[in-house]
């Protein structure tokens, strides 16, 4: 007998695809911030979760490949709770999947979709991802029904966070987690590289959208709901007072600023046993 069977793995001719729905998932997920948890107990944890973030379910080939790319710098403390939850949630949902963090190094002002782009380009130079989770650090899915697969159209998946009573603030709302396929991404010439500090760049990517001649699709208000982890808006990441004029000129911009004009300095790429961190210096305004 050759290995596989003394082990009881399936071979490899007898990989079935996994079902089209997920019989592992849970519905609704009751998010708490336990005091104390550290990576090591989130490892423990997830013992098939490989090098770099990475996991395949171990006894059906997965239908969709994610990659999950989430900006970062300065907040360890909403990452370690992220991975907590982001890890059991995507395994139930039967992906192949990885999760990058993208670190802006230094401490210029913060680029919040510029830090995108760099993840879609180092992701995809990795992997033939079919879908990228565009994930902010501190937001919980609350319902593993909300699938962290692409959609025919760029998905917004954050509509109903909690600090916006469980609904969207607006009709135009983009921001937090958001879910394009390559094709998507590269038709909307990526995201913008020029919004330095907060706010707009969401709606940027927004109006992208439908310049590029596609639309938002969104999961239900049943299963779209999202735990944000509080905090106080971020030293370098000041309100951006140049948001406003730059949204718009979004449809002067959007073909020559983006996928296409992306320049940064990769300084380190890490394959830790939860993510893939790539740290990254972004430059600054000018
Ligand atoms: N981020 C970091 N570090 C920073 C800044 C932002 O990692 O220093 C990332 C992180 O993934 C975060 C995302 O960028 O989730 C978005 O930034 P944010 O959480 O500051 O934005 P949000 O709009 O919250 O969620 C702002 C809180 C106060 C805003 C008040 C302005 N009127
Ligand atoms: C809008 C911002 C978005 C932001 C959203 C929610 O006003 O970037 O509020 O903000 N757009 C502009 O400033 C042009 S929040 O309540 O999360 O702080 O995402």
């Amino acid at each position: 007998a050759n290995l596989s069977q003394l082990v009881l793995l399936p071979k490899k001719e007898d990989m079935h695809y996994c079902p089209k729905r997920s019989p592992l998932l849970s519905g609704p997920i009751h998010v708490s911030f336990p005091s104390g948890l550290t990576l090591a107990q989130v490892e423990r944890k997830n013992p098939l979760v490989v090098r770099g973030g990475r996991y395949r379910p171990p006894d059906c080939e997965a239908r969709h490949r994610t990659a999950v790319i989430i900006p970062h710098r300065n907040r360890e403390q909403h990452l370690k709770y992220l991975l907590y939850y982001l890890h059991p949630f995507l395994q139930r949902q039967q992906l192949s999947y990885g999760i990058y963090v993208i670190h802006q190094a230094g401490n210029y002002t913060f680029n919040r979709a510029k830090l995108m782009n760099v993840g879609f380009r180092e992701a995809m130079r990795e992997e033939d991802w079919d879908c990228l989770f565009f994930h902010d650090v501190d937001l919980i899915p609350e319902d593993d029904r909300n699938t962290y697969t692409c959609d025919r159209n760029p998905k917004h998946a954050a509509i109903a966070m909690d600090k916006f009573g469980y609904k969207l603030p607006y009709k135009a709302y983009f921001g937090g987690v958001s879910a394009l396929s390559p094709l998507h991404y590269l038709k909307m010439n990526g995201f913008p590289n020029n919004y330095w500090g907060w706010g707009g760049e969401d709606d940027d990517i927004g109006i992208r959208v439908s310049l590029a001649g596609m639309s938002i699709s969104r999961p239900s208000l049943r299963v779209g709901r999202y735990k944000m982890i509080k905090h106080k808006l971020d030293e370098g990441n000041e309100v951006n007072p140049k948001r406003f004029s730059l949204l718009a000129k979004t449809q002067q911009t959007w073909k020559l600023d983006g996928m296409n004009s992306v320049v940064y300095e990769l300084l380190s790429r890490e394959y830790l046993p939860l993510y893939t961190n790539i740290t990254v210096n972004v430059g600054t305004l000018d």
